[in-house]
């Protein structure tokens, strides 16, 4: 599970969002942006879609990033040859294998899918440019099928098979399954791409590298096609909980709530509310008997520790389920703590409770309840 790399795919699979449109400054600043959180890859949309495509995958080859540059085509040698031109580090060739995709979508046969990919992946690895074969809709598609397909493509050389779960319908079992019986094959590198119409990106990318997969497409905040990929910042709450030491030194953590917002402004939406780890409530702990214990120690109710992504944790106590040990943190805070008696505490508690049985209180109401009580005091 441990050293896995990421495919950034925010510039090629998250261009598919319904929202994106990235003009050509926009897609500087997020490479820039991934390149500084350090992602391995950054995948960008096929120089065949336009003619702005091309020109945008060029300019962004020249940054001289320190993250390889992809780009991703159709598995055919007119797409071949206009992604080398551009200068990427490497290609992302993709085919449809599923029955449903060699049916209504490009026609192929097998064997034809079979020469066409041999064929292309010559021509890459003749220009010294690292290439990938994936076959689209792989959960769909005839294990069999997609097995020779594989092991062809090795022989030839690839440097990476993709495995995708096009549709969002595969399971964390699933998953290991089938990345474990490629590994078994002798596949040892690949990569794997989980849409999440189900829910299961995340899952699904962690089972992956249980399995032994050894990279993961992901997209600030998820965007895609539909509802999109496996996230980045859940990817890396995940990881950092099964990894620690080894995400920890080789991501920028804290930059990924700078990243998501340039993300999420470039295309028009929020940061989720319950967004992991940058959510707004992320770290906000309520109930009294909660609050008491995150005081004590924060790992009673946090398994991230919110500074290794430079955020903060927040106790809330303007509810009338808090407790007078979040209150009294709360009166320190304010720099009144030695104004107090526990049992002063006690009662300004049960006067935040009260109003709180009320309506819906914010900061600035407790502080006041707090203020006049210790105003009382005075008199
Ligand atoms: C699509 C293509 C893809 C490709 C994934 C890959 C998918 O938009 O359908 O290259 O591995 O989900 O299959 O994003
Ligand atoms: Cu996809």
């Amino acid at each position: 599970v441990g050293r896995f790399k990421i495919i950034e795919s925010t510039l090629r699979e998250g261009e598919q969002f319904a929202n994106a449109f990235f003009d050509l400054e926009t897609k500087i600043k997020i490479a820039k942006a991934l390149d500084n959180f350090g992602v391995d890859y950054i995948e960008l949309t096929s120089p065949v879609a336009s003619q702005g495509s091309y020109d945008d995958c060029k300019a962004i080859c020249q940054l001289g990033l320190k993250a390889k540059i992809l780009t991703h085509v159709r598995c055919n040698m007119e797409d071949a040859r206009k992604a080398v031109e551009c200068g990427v580090n490497g290609v992302d060739l993709v085919i449809g294998t599923s029955s449903f995709l060699r049916e209504y979508s490009h026609g192929k046969s097998m064997d034809m899918i079979k020469s066409t990919a041999l064929e292309v992946i010559a021509y890459i690895k003749s220009k010294g440019i690292e290439v990938r074969f994936s076959s689209e809709d792989s959960f769909r598609s005839n294990l069999v099928d997609i097995l020779h397909l594989y092991q062809a493509c090795d022989k030839a050389g690839v440097d990476r098979v993709g495995v995708a779960d096009t549709v969002g319908g595969a399971t964390p079992r699933m998953v290991y399954d089938l990345i474990r019986t490629l590994r078994g094959c002798l596949i040892l590198t690949l990569e794997t791409h989980f849409h999440d119409d189900t829910g299961c990106a995340v899952a699904n990318a962690h089972s992956a590298l249980e399995a032994g997969a050894t990279h993961v497409d992901t997209s600030v905040l998820g965007i895609g096609e539909r509802n999109g990929i496996t996230p980045l910042g859940a990817l890396m709450a995940r990881m950092v909980v099964t990894a620690p030491d080894y995400v920890k030194s080789k991501y920028n953590l804290k930059a990924l709530k700078s990243l998501e917002t340039l993300v999420a402004d470039a295309v028009q939406v929020n940061i989720p509310f319950n967004n992991p780890v940058t959510g707004f409530c992320a770290f906000t702990h309520k109930a009294g008997i909660h609050a008491k214990a995150i005081l004590a120690n924060p790992s009673t109710y946090e398994i991230i520790d919110p500074h290794d992504f430079g955020m903060t944790r927040y106790v809330s106590i303007n509810s009338r389920i808090t407790g007078w040990n979040a209150v009294k943190a709360r009166i320190e805070q304010l720099g009144l703590g030695s104004e107090f008696s526990d049992d002063q505490i006690k009662e300004v508690t049960a006067k935040i409770k009260q109003m709180a049985d009320i309506r819906p209180l914010a900061i600035d109401d407790t502080d006041s309840i707090i203020r006049s009580y210790h105003l009382d005091l005075q008199v």
